[in-house]
């Protein structure tokens, strides 16, 4: 059963142009990453996911290869015994249908949230034919902002899925509104809980290449982001003219993807003249590896209670579930 998509409503919220020019007017020039997944980003992130040296989705699927029944089993029981999976940033349905399939799963409804409408239009066509008995509610929002579960699934309790380690996307400060906010979406009155993958702190040397790969993949995933801002911002920017690097911060445990600047150059933006010196970096995107304790304690600013841990068989990736 197939409710309508939900669109989010329109909100004063801050425009892209000016996120990107307050960006590039810091000290430290940064763009926003949710500017790198336009078509073209989508489709190098995804070949990303296949690289060798890429081992973060990998390994998040031979976690839930191997323990898709236990998380599972947590889902909270309504009185007819069934439960809603919320899965946040559903780009596809591949990992939540691991929970959904799980021998002895009891979900009765299923809300893919994300923000590209086509995305979520494709898992509903799908979804119907391979899942027809569940209500199926996909919500189309960005959900670092306040968010309402569709009312269909109002009676069922909530178990939140946010796996592909995108939260190590989100600063800590981040982190912590998107969980208290998730607390309120999810219903934690309701015993709903929250399942989410975040890839391990680990050696540089493992790191490293993840991010900067033989083929070249992510440093074209990483300049594809000047195309992107040259459409939306009418701009200039010649990503040849930028090189990629990642960067292991030891003291934040986080790689930091930047675009180097290859010569002193300007760049033409809006009406705008930015320059650049030789060497300059934009800060492109954080990507922080948690270690165990230090995301249980982040969620506990949030108000969440670690119950159960899981990780891969090489101890790569950590999927955890909380209790509100
Ligand atoms: C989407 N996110 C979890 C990826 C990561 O590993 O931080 C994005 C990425 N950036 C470069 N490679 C992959």
């Amino acid at each position: 059963m197939l409710d309508d998509i939900t669109q989010p409503l329109p909100g004063p919220g801050v425009s892209v142009l000016d996120e990107i020019l307050s960006g590039l007017g810091s000290r430290q020039k940064t763009l926003p990453a949710k500017l790198f997944y336009d078509e073209a980003g989508c489709d190098l992130f995804n070949r990303i996911t296949q690289l060798p040296e890429y081992y973060v989705t990998r390994a998040e699927v031979a976690l839930l290869d191997r323990h898709a029944g236990e998380i599972a089993a947590h889902a909270p029981r309504s009185s007819s015994g069934g439960a809603t999976l919320v899965e946040y940033g559903a780009s596809d349905e591949s990992k939540g249908v691991r929970l959904l399939d799980a021998e002895g799963s009891r979900f009765e409804a299923y809300v893919p949230i994300d923000i590209a409408p086509g995305a979520l239009a494709a898992i509903a066509v799908r979804m119907q034919a391979s899942h027809p008995r569940l209500t199926l509610a996909p919500v189309v929002a960005d959900f670092l902002q306040p968010l309402v579960l569709p009312a269909s699934v109002a009676a069922f309790p909530a178990m939140g899925f946010f796996p592909g380690s995108t939260i190590g996307n989100f600063r800590p400060d981040m982190v912590v509104r998107f969980l208290e906010q998730a607390r309120q979406t999810l219903s934690v009155e309701q015993r709903s809980c929250f399942v989410i993958g975040t890839d391990l702190r680990k050696h540089p040397a493992r790191l490293i290449p993840a991010y900067d790969d033989a083929q070249g993949v992510t440093a074209a995933f990483n300049r594809n982001i000047l195309n992107h801002v040259n459409r939306v911002a009418e701009a200039d920017f010649k990503p040849d003219a930028f090189a990629h690097r990642a960067i292991w911060n030891e003291q934040d445990g986080r790689i930091e993807m930047h675009l180097q600047s290859l010569t002193a150059q300007t760049v033409r933006l809006a009406g705008r003249t930015i320059r650049f010196s030789s060497g300059e970096t934009i800060h492109t995107e954080d990507s922080y590896k948690h270690t165990r304790e230090g995301f249980i304690s982040l969620a506990a600013r949030a108000g969440w209670r670690s119950d159960a841990f899981w990780t891969d068989p090489d101890r790569l990736f950590g999927m955890h579930l909380l209790l509100g």
